[in-house]
């Protein structure tokens, strides 16, 4: 729970940063605090680079393509790069897995540290030219004891992840942090150069009305899927609320691009899910750094995150850029899509 405190009195993202590492007692080190100052100024630097986009012509395409096969956009490069370049420099990591990069990067010994960061740097970056929010996505493992940093480090569960976030770049840059004890929202300020406490505490509403799938893969989608948004969109009318009223369909929002959906999300509450299907058997989704940061945000402000038929956080990687099915939202409705992955006889 972040402190409360008179507006005069302004919590700032470094300060808060330090309050949990001294919640921590005398067991914290100062390293966690110190590579997450370090992210912070990553997320300032490629706010500044999305903002100016259009003004010193980053937009369009690099040119080149990314492990992923898709033309990555200058700003992709840039934000890589950038974050690269800062989590080496902070000395406090010892693996980096990049949605940019094909390999890990192994952090040469004398500025390796105890912790691994998977990132996506600018998620959703296909709606960098229609001024779509975009975002970076980080997880943050400690390195298992003893190691000197190998791949083992980053191929473990969500679950024993020590810290999540996202930062969302739109009309102004908003980070959404974890490091365990609750999710908090800070909003960059641009003239103090400092992201503000401005969503303290965030808990997503346990029930939202809105869902949001890509419904353009509706031909692809397996049985649960179809039936669980047939039973949100045409609501079965003999079931009456409290005022004795028929249960409304719910609104459908999909932005399509993960950070801003998920922002939503856990703020208004409902369900955002990229499910497996015919076409993508695992999905779309990357495991490490897009499924199990908003899934460990998402379980921190009180909701659920399943791929279907399994808690997301407790999946073991094999691969870093292993694909996975998401559905994470509010703990009722992730519920309610979890039954009907249920076999008539589980749900009996
Ligand atoms: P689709 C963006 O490319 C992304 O990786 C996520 O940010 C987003 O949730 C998803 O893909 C959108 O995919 O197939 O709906 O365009």
């Amino acid at each position: 729970m972040a402190e409360q405190v008179p507006s005069t009195d302004l919590i700032t993202l470094t300060r808060h940063i330090l309050a949990e590492q001294n919640r921590l007692g005398a067991a914290a080190t100062g390293d966690l605090t110190m590579l997450l100052n370090a992210i912070q100024l990553t997320s300032k630097f490629i706010a500044t680079n999305v903002r100016k986009a259009r003004l010193i012509n980053l937009v369009g395409l690099a040119g080149e393509t990314n492990v992923q096969g898709e033309e990555q956009k200058k700003l992709d490069i840039l934000s890589n790069d950038i974050m690269v370049n800062a989590l080496r420099a902070s000395r406090k990591t010892a693996v980096l897995v990049s949605e940019e990069l094909e390999e890990a990067v192994m952090i040469e010994a004398d500025k390796r540290g105890k912790y691994c960061v998977v990132f996506d740097p600018l998620d959703g970056s296909s709606n960098i030219d229609a001024g779509v929010n975009i975002g970076t996505i980080f997880g943050v493992y400690e390195i298992q004891p003893g190691s000197q940093g190998t791949l083992a480090d980053v191929l473990q569960p969500g679950s024993t992840m020590v810290a999540a976030g996202y930062t969302m770049y739109g009309s102004s840059a908003n980070l959404v942090l974890s490091t365990g004890n609750g999710v908090n929202g800070f909003t960059l300020d641009q003239g103090l150069g400092e992201f503000i406490l401005t969503h303290p505490d965030i808990q997503i509403p346990k029930r939202g009305k809105i869902y949001s799938f890509n419904e353009g893969n509706s031909m692809y989608f397996h049985e649960p899927v179809i039936n669980y948004l047939n039973s949100i969109k045409y609501p079965d009318q003999s079931i009456k609320n409290g005022q004795g009223k028929p249960k409304a369909p719910y609104s459908s929002r999909y932005i399509g691009s993960m950070v801003a959906d998920v922002h939503r999300t856990l703020l208004y509450g409902g369900i955002f899910g990229y499910p497996d299907d015919k076409k993508s058997k695992k999905g779309k989704l990357r495991l490490l750094y897009e499924a199990f940061p908003m899934a460990y945000l998402t379980e921190q402000a009180g909701g659920l995150a399943t791929t279907g038929t399994k808690r997301i956080l407790d999946v073991m990687p094999t691969d870093i850029h292993e694909r996975c099915p998401v559905f994470l939202g509010s703990k009722e409705d992730v519920e309610d899509l979890m039954s009907f992955y249920q076999t008539p006889t589980e749900k009996s």
